[in-house]
C-alpha cells in the first residue's frame, strides 16, 4: 500500500489544470435558439429568424458574474440544435441569418470581449451532438466540428476551457456520429494549449451528476480510466425531461481513496467540477421563475464543491431579451 500512496503523491496537476482550479467559481451561460422556442433540447429545424435578443448586453452578463464573485464564464456557442452564436463560415445555421444586429452580429465575440474587459476568463461549450447539420453521422462532420473549434480558438482570444458534453443522439438523417475525440483534442492542444478540456476530456472530471451533489471526498488523483468514462456513447443521455438536471445518479462514492487506487494501475490528476443550474432547466423558461434556487442552497453547494476540492460551475440562463431577469 505504501507504494501506491507514494505513486499517488507524485501525480501533479498540469499548469492548465492549476489555472482552471484557481478560478473556483464560474458561470455557465445557456443561451441560444432554445431561449426563443422555450425548449431544453431543440430539434435542429428552428428558423434562425427566431433569434433576436433585443436587449442583449454582454456587459450585464459579465457584471452579474462578477457580482457573485465568479471568475469565469462558459458560453454555449452551439447547443444540440446546431445553431451557432457566431457567424461560422462552415454553416448557414447561425446568427448571420437572424434579424439580430441585422445578421451582422457575433454574440461569441461580444461576450469574449466583455469578459476580457471585465477581467473574467472566457470558456466555450460546443456541443458535438448536432441535430441540424446534414453531415452529422459521417466523417465529414468531424472535419466540420474541428473547423468550428478552429474558429472559436483563433478568433476570440484566450479561452480557459473547452467544455465537451457527451450527449450523442441522432442527427437529422437518423444517424449517430462516431466522435473523433482525439482529433478534437489535438486541435485544442495545438491552438490553445492552456485551455482545460472538461468533462468529455482529460483535464476536468464531471462530478457525476447535475444536481449539485458532491462526494464527501472529491479526489484529484484517480485511476486513469476515469478520463474516458464520459466519452462512452452508451452512457450519454438521450432525452432531457427536465427532471434530469436534478437527478443524482448512482456513481461510485470512492474514486480516489486507498481501496479505489490500490489495483488501479495508472493514476492521473483529474479533479472534479460540480455543474448545476440555478433553475430546473438549463435554458430560461418564464414558468420556472418561481423555482430559482435559494441563496442558502447555492451557498451550501459552494461550500461543498469549492470547499470540497472541486470547482463550481453554476448555470445562469438569460431570458429572451438577452438579459438576466
Ligand atoms: C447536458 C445537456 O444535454 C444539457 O442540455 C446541458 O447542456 C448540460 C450542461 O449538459 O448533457
Amino acid at each position: 500500500m505504501n507504494d501506491t500512496i507514494r505513486k499517488a503523491a507524485f501525480v501533479a496537476p498540469s499548469s492548465r489544470q492549476l489555472a482552471w482550479q484557481r478560478l473556483e467559481f464560474y458561470s455557465f451561460i445557456h443561451f441560444g435558439i432554445n431561449t426563443f422556442t422555450d425548449k431544453e433540447w431543440g430539434l435542429g429545424d428552428e428558423e434562425p429568424a427566431l433569434f433576436n435578443p433585443a436587449a442583449f448586453s454582454a456587459k450585464q452578463w459579465v457584471d452579474v458574474c462578477k457580482s457573485a464573485g465568479m471568475r469565469g464564464l462558459i458560453l454555449t456557442c452551439k447547443h444540440h440544435d446546431g445553431f451557432c452564436l457566431w457567424p461560422s463560415a462552415y454553416t448557414e445555421h447561425s446568427v448571420k441569418n437572424s434579424p439580430w444586429r441585422e445578421g451582422k452580429g457575433d454574440l461569441v465575440r461580444e461576450v469574449a470581449e466583455a469578459c476580457r474587459e471585465g477581467g473574467v476568463r472566457f470558456g466555450v461549450y460546443l456541443s458535438p451532438w448536432d441535430r441540424h447539420d446534414p453531415r452529422y453521422g459521417t466523417d465529414e462532420y468531424n472535419e466540420y466540428f474541428k473547423n468550428q473549434l478552429r474558429e472559436l480558438l483563433t478568433q476570440y482570444g484566450d479561452v480557459f476551457c473547452v467544455w465537451f458534453d457527451g450527449a450523442c443522439g441522432e442527427g437529422p438523417n437518423g444517424l449517430k456520429q462516431v466522435y473523433d475525440w482525439d482529433g478534437y483534442y489535438e486541435v485544442i492542444r495545438e491552438l490553445q494549449p492552456e485551455a482545460a478540456i472538461s468533462v468529455c476530456g482529460p483535464d476536468v472530471r464531471w462530478c457525476g451528476n447535475e444536481a449539485g451533489h458532491t462526494r464527501e471526498s472529491e479526489w484529484s488523483v484517480v485511476p486513469a480510466h476515469l478520463q474516458d468514462i464520459e466519452k462512452i456513447q452508451e452512457k450519454s443521455q438521450h432525452e432531457d425531461d427536465g427532471a434530469f438536471s436534478r437527478l443524482v445518479r448512482s456513481q461510485d462514492d470512492n474514486l480516489g481513496g486507498r481501496d479505489a487506487i490500490r489495483d488501479a494501475g495508472q493514476l492521473v490528476w483529474y479533479p472534479a467540477e460540480v455543474n448545476t443550474s440555478i433553475r430546473p432547466g438549463w435554458f430560461y423558461h418564464a414558468p420556472e421563475d418561481d423555482q430559482v434556487r435559494s441563496v442558502d442552497t447555492l451557498l451550501d453547494i459552494y461550500y461543498k464543491s469549492v470547499g470540497g476540492n472541486a470547482t463550481f460551475l453554476l448555470n445562469l440562463p438569460p431570458d429572451k431579451r438577452g438579459a438576466h431577469p
